[in-house]
């Protein structure tokens, strides 16, 4: 945005003072009045899974009921640049809205799910055939509002169908199951790693026949369970990623979460055109390629169920949407 006014702004916002804000008019302007803002106006949904950021991103306070922590978490990812939410692990998820359906436009990728994702700086492995770092993929869902009744239906969400959606590691149709852990249960630490002192913190089963703990960790010490929910577990169901962090150190103390090529939010940096989605990779449950007009409405679920030593659970992270038409930014999608 220019950083002046012009003088037929600065006069109209002097004869608008008294009825409403103002803002320069320029062309360069996203957030053109007949266009809309091109990031999340809104969150309709939030429902974190198990983790280490759990009650924290946003943060947690006594009373909170679901409704306050929706809140919570709109305001965290509304505007260009939000404090983020953290997912937790697999399944835990965040639906988001706009002021505006975000146009496909052909040949060129749409939109862009901010996240936290970075590139290692040194992997011990220099012969990694991947690029990797700190990549949390979660999976994206997309609705158009067919009937234009202004929320996400059961029947408008597609998936879009990210580089692992063929990969036979990857499950569809998965489903996990979190308990409520007991507040009174002694900790289990592990005594070969100081930083893990509850390996049998929170146990969870899935619909594959495994079960397990989820660690607590000696950098996070309030509860990973979401604290709004009285139920006694929580499961969330979708497509799990296969495991994408390795021990390139071989002793523990240098993880590398791997990217995968494309398709997924947090996978990437935010710089990075592989961040970008094109509204045409979205498929139905039969795994067959829609063609939506645009999305009216996105939900992000973390993607994997796998937790990296002491960097913790693999956890989605969500900062914002950006709409890359209104914001300007032609990205060509892939050949
Ligand atoms: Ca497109
Ligand atoms: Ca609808
Ligand atoms: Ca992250």
């Amino acid at each position: 945005m220019k950083s002046f006014f012009n003088y037929k702004t600065v006069t109209a916002c002097i004869a608008l003072a008294f009825l409403s804000s103002c803002s320069s008019s320029d062309d360069s302007n996203p957030e053109k009045e007949n266009e809309g803002t091109p990031y999340v106006t809104r969150v309709l949904d939030f429902a974190p899974a198990v983790g280490q950021f759990t009650n924290m991103l946003p943060k947690y306070e006594a009373g909170d009921s679901r409704e306050r922590m929706i809140q919570k978490a709109q305001s965290s990812v509304v505007g260009a640049k939000g404090s983020g939410v953290s997912l937790g692990g697999f399944g835990g998820y965040i639906v988001v809205g706009f002021d505006h359906t975000i146009a496909n436009v052909a040949g060129l990728r749409d939109f862009r799910v901010l996240g936290n994702a970075f590139w290692a700086n040194s992997n011990p492995n220099s012969n990694a055939e991947e690029r990797g770092g700190s990549s949390e993929p979660g999976v994206i869902m997309v609705a158009y509002d067919f009937n234009k009744n202004g929320v996400p239906d059961a029947d408008e969400w597609y998936e879009i169908a990210g580089s692992e959606h063929q990969n036979p590691k990857t499950i569809k149709n998965y489903e996990i199951t979190y308990f409520k852990p007991d507040t009174n249960k002694s900790p289990v630490p592990d005594p070969l790693a100081s930083w893990a002192t509850d390996t049998q913190y929170i146990k969870w089963e899935d619909n594959q026949g495994n079960s397990g703990y989820k660690t607590k960790n000696s950098f996070h010490n309030q509860s990973y369970y979401p604290e709004w929910i009285t139920a006694d577990r929580i499961t969330f169901k979708g497509t799990l990623l296969p495991n994408n962090a390795i021990d390139e150190s071989g002793n523990g103390s240098y993880w590398v979460q791997y990217s995968f090529a494309y398709g997924y939010a947090d996978n990437a940096p935010n710089k990075d055109d592989e961040s970008a989605i094109d509204i045409s990779w979205a498929v139905d449950k039969s795994g067959n390629r829609v063609d939506l007009p645009g999305v009216d409405f996105i939900k992000i679920y973390t993607g994997t169920n796998q937790e990296s030593g002491w960097l913790g659970e693999v956890s989605t992270e969500v900062f914002g949407v950006e709409d890359l038409h209104l914001l300007k930014q032609a990205i060509p999608t892939r050949k």
